[in-house]
């Protein structure tokens, strides 16, 4: 309670609340190179049944592969796997990218958003790390986001897309075999980026929450239980409002909204009241230009973190989570350039999330692994002349660059 009323008192400028990451190792990035032009979104999925997590990912800018499967060797790295052109131009720019298991085979399938050409490209996993051709449904104009949820009982998930052009959300219900039925325009506010998803009201209908950057705001809207969606709430939050994420982050057992401000690199909380209703409670610093956003335990301490991917600063920042909708300042970890989305899950086995972004100009994916880093190995040193010492100081340090920093944890009060 001490802490939500400190958070009240600041919200609109920044919480600096002393919340320190319990216990957290990570490693240095490791670098997949060059996995196409402007990968832009990634998920991931276990797609060829080994039991380890494999990445997918789509690149907005590439025309020969704008949908790249890497798969997973067991311990965190991964090499390239399926690919596929999606569309029917070569603008059809691939977006954003879900994994689900849209026809109810156990086998997860893509759902892949097309800018360019207004569809969503569904293509059937196999099971075995391939997928079937895409099957084509049409969206609003200019679908930048995709998300998943069951909008209608029965038949399986559905999908919803953010058309940005449009300034609508559609919903395209699934039949139950993977094939989805012509979309649902609901209208948004202008300019929305991402959609949330979660039952904000509890009466087992899922609720959306719709980034709108040019407003500034969130909408919020209840689900009817048919696809559609009722009136707009709308909530005031950062420059910006890109990336938004759905959790209960005080443990009240209702739904809460994190939304990422790109422009004034910070992230919203607003906390839910279980009715449908949301305020901002308080907004925590992030590194520059926060466009992705997961959330996860990262230290195992029992509550939830935020992880950011910063476009700007080239990095992601891990905020720990107070367990009453307060977060601590940013820890950060470097990535390739633009780490514009990210995934979190545990790639090398070891039941700890581990973090993987898109880097879009450089068009590679960072991983960042659980665990400490092993130790720089320092080369013999053959040649004592020239510049070799500072040079072999160089590489050390680099090797070093993403080691967490240690901090001793707050005494919690009033819990
Ligand atoms: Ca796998
Ligand atoms: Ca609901
Ligand atoms: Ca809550
Ligand atoms: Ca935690």
């Amino acid at each position: 309670m001490f802490r939500l009323a400190a958070s009240l008192l600041l919200a609109g400028g920044l919480c600096l609340t002393p919340i320190a990451l319990a216990q957290l190792e990570l490693q240095a990035q490791q670098v997949v190179p060059l996995v196409g032009a402007s990968p832009n979104d990634i998920a991931f999925g276990d797609f060829d049944g080994d039991g380890d997590l494999d990445l997918a990912l789509v690149n907005r800018d590439d025309l020969l592969a704008n949908l790249l499967v890497l798969n997973n060797n067991g311990s965190g790295g991964f090499s390239r796997g399926y690919s596929a052109l999606l569309g029917t131009t070569t603008t059809s720019r691939a977006f954003a990218i879900i994994a689900a298991d849209l026809n109810g085979d156990n086998n997860l399938d893509l759902a892949v958003a097309l800018l360019g050409s207004d569809q969503v490209a569904v293509l059937l996993g196999a099971g075995d790390g391939t997928f079937g051709a895409a099957s084509l449904f049409t969206t609003g104009n200019a679908p930048g986001d995709i998300a998943t949820g069951e909008f209608q009982a029965g038949n399986g998930l559905d999908l919803i897309t953010v058309d940005t052009e449009a300034n609508t959300t559609s919903v395209l219900l699934n039949d139950g075999t993977g094939t989805f039925e012509a979309a649902i325009t609901n209208d948004v506010g202008r300019d929305p980026s991402k959609v949330g998803v979660g039952d904000f009201d509890g009466d087992g209908n899922l609720d959306i929450c719709t980034s709108i950057g040019d407003e500034d705001k969130v909408d919020i809207q209840l689900g009817m239980g048919d696809g559609t969606f009722g009136a707009i709430t709308s909530v005031t939050v950062g420059r910006d409002p890109w990336a938004v994420a759905t959790a209960d982050f005080n443990g009240d057992g209702f739904t809460d909204i994190a939304v990422t401000n790109a422009t004034e690199d910070t992230v919203s909380i607003l906390t839910g009241d279980g009715m449908g209703g949301f305020a901002v409670t308080g907004t925590f610093a992030t590194g520059n230009g926060p466009k992705g956003i997961a959330i996860m335990d990262m230290d195992g301490d029992g509550n939830l973190d935020i992880v950011t991917s910063n476009e700007e600063s080239d990095n992601v920042s891990i905020l720990a989570g107070g367990g009453d909708g307060t977060f601590g300042s940013p820890s950060d970890f470097d990535t390739g350039n633009e780490a514009i989305d990210l995934v979190v899950a545990d790639f090398n086995g070891d039941n700890k999330p581990d973090i993987a972004t898109v880097n879009r100009i450089d068009g590679t994916v960072s991983v960042v692994l659980s665990g400490a880093a092993p130790p720089p190995v320092i080369p013999p040193i053959t040649d004592i002349g020239g510049i070799c010492p500072l040079a072999m100081f160089t590489m050390i340090s680099l090797t070093l660059t993403g080691l967490v920093r240690s901090r001793p944890r707050r005494a919690r009060v009033g819990r």
